[in-house]
């Protein structure tokens, strides 16, 4: 049998959907997480490296969107890490879905014995940011471990102008636009009342799943509204007041 590692890493990188994995044989928590690294490190090996980490189910939409409804985390590496104003190819994605999130950066390496409070001080700059979320799971439909496994579905992501850190970041507008149009709006709110605390839910998983975050690290925390789909064509804008926007274009063309 294919090691549920190699499957999802080969799902992952030809954009494939798969059969959910626990359908097969059931598996815990802590075995998803270990299965996610295990990805991970198979993207390492093909020539990826790091870029940080994303929270998820940190909003009662997205909870609701999906079903899930506990907070996780994922691991982003280069690959995924896309610019400001780029056009996506589509044929490098099964079934996309864009979102809203607010994106933390680390000027330094976080150190695992400091403190949250600490921590929170390695964070150079904030912005607001786009993520592209694609289920490797026909339908885009899984359940905590599934979506754990592959890696909270995370396809890719891009940061607008960063920001200084200093300010409230808690009760900010956030605006999703589809080629110009509103498609969802929310508040940073949303984000377990406030992304820092997203943050320091982030420290504390990756320290407890012994991830380093390491400067030039991104955080993201999660996003705000529900997720729409990325539709080859369209150009997806965030909006997140007083942060700034990011756009993401879908280039035409078929889907994976
Ligand atoms: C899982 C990823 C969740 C977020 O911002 O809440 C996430 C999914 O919705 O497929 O990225
Ligand atoms: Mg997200």
């Amino acid at each position: 049998m294919t090691e549920p590692s190699q499957l999802l890493f080969r799902a992952q990188t030809s954009a494939t959907a798969v059969a959910q994995l626990s359908a097969e044989a059931p598996f815990d928590l802590p075995a998803a997480y270990r299965i996610q690294r295990a990805v991970a490190e198979l993207r390492h090996a093909a020539g990826e490296r790091p870029t940080g980490f994303k929270m998820g189910f940190t909003s009662r939409a997205k909870m609701q969107q999906m079903g899930v409804h506990e907070v996780i985390s994922g691991l982003l590496s280069s690959s995924m890490a896309w610019l400001d104003g780029d056009i996506v190819d589509p044929s490098t994605l099964i079934h996309p879905r864009i979102e809203p999130e607010v994106v933390f950066r680390l000027g330094r390496d976080v150190d695992p014995e400091e403190s949250i409070d600490s921590a929170a001080g390695a964070v150079d700059a904030v912005a607001a940011g786009l993520e592209v979320i694609d289920s490797r799971y026909a339908d885009f439909t899984f359940n905590l471990v599934d979506v754990v496994a592959d890696n909270a579905s995370a396809a890719g992501y891009a940061v607008g102008p960063w920001r200084s850190p200093t300010g409230d970041l808690a009760n900010r507008g956030v605006v999703l636009e589809v080629d110009g149009v509103v498609a969802e709006t929310g508040s940073t709110a949303a984000i377990l009342g406030d992304p820092w605390r997203a943050f320091a839910a982030a420290v504390r998983m990756s320290r407890s799943l012994n991830v380093p975050l390491a400067a030039g690290h991104v955080v993201l925390a999660g996003a705000t509204t529900a997720a729409v789909p990325f539709r080859p064509g369209t150009s997806v804008r965030a909006t997140v007041s007083g942060l700034g926007q990011v756009t993401l274009t879908l280039g035409g063309g078929a889907l994976s």
